[in-house]
């Protein structure tokens, strides 16, 4: 193995609106790690607040596309899942964690599904108990509270939350079976938002904040995964890669807030790369 860092990148692509692979492939690579990607479905646009969208989903390629890559003998170091096309990828993937694991490979679970208390819409009820069980064979997840409530099977309730709330809730997802936890959406006050990251090994808990923009913007979750998995594959501890992810998806958001952009558009994260290259390079 050479010296640069390969991910392998599971999601789908929504060919407008800026989430899923069009912002994990320009995120992890500014951050100078390969970049494979498995689609996992092609829409014309996400589905957060956009109608008519078109969607192709790409069940049957995923399987095929690992076995060419097995026949190639391919090496990750981290496997990066999010947004999946339907109910059966799950245990699609759950096989294809075993098939391309190797030692020292990272699998990161973002388990999108659901925001603001509700499942989105094209899942079904069961979709919680599958991405569960993804969870449960990963080392890293980031879900958000909703997704964390969701697969916990508990009530979800708005912020702003008690920090015992956050820290069992965190416990709660370390003993799913992912030893690495970073949880978004963390508030404890109506100022500031962030994400709470725990370790249950080491069983150390860290906050990451910045001041709360007002509006909800879509494919924030891809842009802080994306830039968390590329800070920790260049070797970075959970703790200062939440500082980072938080810090360029607030930048990413400030700006696309001062531009005055649709929300459903995604953020400009664009203008914010170069800086994250740097912060990740610096360590
Ligand atoms: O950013 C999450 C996401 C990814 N892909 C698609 C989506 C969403 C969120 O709504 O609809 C297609």
């Amino acid at each position: 193995m050479n010296g640069q860092k390969r991910i392998a990148a599971i999601h789908d692509i929504s060919c407008f609106g800026r989430c899923s692979l069009t912002v994990a492939l320009p995120i992890i690579s500014v951050a100078g790690v390969e970049t494979a990607a498995i689609p996992t479905a092609v829409l014309s646009t996400h589905t957060g607040g956009l109608t008519g969208f078109t969607y192709r989903d790409l069940t049957d390629d995923i399987r095929k596309i690992v076995d060419h890559w097995m026949s190639l003998n391919l090496r990750f170091d981290a496997i990066y899942t999010g947004f999946l096309g339907s109910f059966e990828q799950i245990d699609i993937i759950s096989k294809i964690f075993d098939d391309l694991r190797s030692e020292g490979t990272m699998v990161a679970v973002d388990p999108v599904m659901a925001d603001n208390g509700k499942l989105y819409t094209i899942f079904p009820k069961d979709f919680p108990a599958g991405m569960r069980r993804l969870c449960e064979k990963a080392d890293l997840i980031m879900p958000n509270i909703t997704e964390a409530v969701l697969m916990l099977n508990e009530e979800y309730t708005e912020g702003p939350y008690t920090k015992e709330y956050i820290e069992g809730l965190l416990k709660r997802l370390g003993k799913m079976g992912a030893k690495k936890i970073v949880l978004t959406g963390v508030s404890f006050n109506n100022k500031e938002l962030g994400a709470a990251s725990y370790d249950a090994d080491t069983k150390r808990t860290s906050y990451a904040f910045a001041d709360r923009i007002p509006g909800y913007y879509h494919g924030t979750g891809d842009v802080f995964g994306s830039a968390l998995v590329a800070s920790m594959v260049n070797g970075l501890s959970l703790e200062r890669s939440t500082q980072i992810a938080v810090r360029f998806t607030v930048g990413s958001i400030m700006r696309t807030y001062n531009a005055g952009t649709d929300i459903r558009f995604g953020v400009n994260f664009e203008a914010g790369l170069k800086e994250l290259a740097e912060e990740i390079k610096k360590g």
